[in-house]
């Protein structure tokens, strides 16, 4: 693999809390050993056509390697696991198949609803149906978050003994909205959530992550 370099917020609005969607990208990075660099793009510059070129949709992060340029976290962290088979993705096509399933159910079933939830918590809060919504938003999180925590039990990890990109993904959707006080709320998901926190990978991705936003608030 050339070595790629990821975009990241130059400042990121989450004061380094690890929120931003570079993180995961970081995360599986470090979790297969990959050497990285990072170019910072400021709000201005994401809508700029050089961005744009690379993001249509003009956010982070994005991914370049040799002549290949990604978008989508999913779609970047994917193919660094397809990178350094046996890592992140196991070697047996069924089982690869059912760790894929679980990074698009991390991005289509579980992260949709929480991404709502945080729009209304901290965009709608001064709409006068403000009252009514958050509740909806609560349940709409919960459906998913309650059929997971049923599913992943006692387990250790979805799928297997074994930390895959399906884990990476998902606790990567669950660590991004901590902070809204519903994953806490299911005992084995929040348990889940602290074992990937606790992955040195994971722990290298995040201080990687802080160190940009301190520099950056140093500098303003
Ligand atoms: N589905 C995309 C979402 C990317 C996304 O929402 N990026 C945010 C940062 S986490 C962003 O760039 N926001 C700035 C903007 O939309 O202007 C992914 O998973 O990569």
């Amino acid at each position: 693999m050339n070595r790629p370099t990821i975009t990241a917020f130059q400042v990121s609005p989450d004061r380094g809390r690890g929120l931003a969607r570079d993180m995961r990208v970081r995360w599986a990075l470090e979790e297969v050993g990959q050497a990285y660099d990072v170019r910072l793009v400021s709000f201005e510059q994401m809508k700029q056509p050089a961005h744009l070129a690379l993001h249509p949709f003009g956010q982070i992060p994005t991914y370049e390697e040799g002549d290949l340029a990604l978008f989508e976290s999913g779609s970047i962290v994917l193919h660094i696991a397809e990178q350094r088979a046996g890592l992140l993705l196991p070697a047996d096509s069924n089982a690869r198949a059912r760790v894929i399933t679980w990074m698009f159910a991390a991005l289509n079933t579980v992260e949709p609803p929480l991404v709502e939830l945080t729009a209304a918590k901290v965009f709608e809060r001064d709409q006068p149906w403000y009252g009514q919504r958050l509740p909806l938003a609560f349940e709409r999180a919960r459906k998913p978050l309650g059929d997971l925590s049923r599913r992943l039990g006692d387990a250790q990890w979805l799928e297997s003994d074994a930390f895959t990109a399906g884990d990476l993904m998902m606790i990567g959707v669950l660590f991004r909205a901590k902070g809204l006080g519903v994953v806490d709320e299911y005992p084995n998901l929040s348990a889940y959530v602290a074992r990937g926190e606790a992955r040195p990978a994971f722990k290298r991705a995040f201080d990687a992550q802080l160190a940009v936003f301190k520099h950056s608030s140093e500098g303003a």
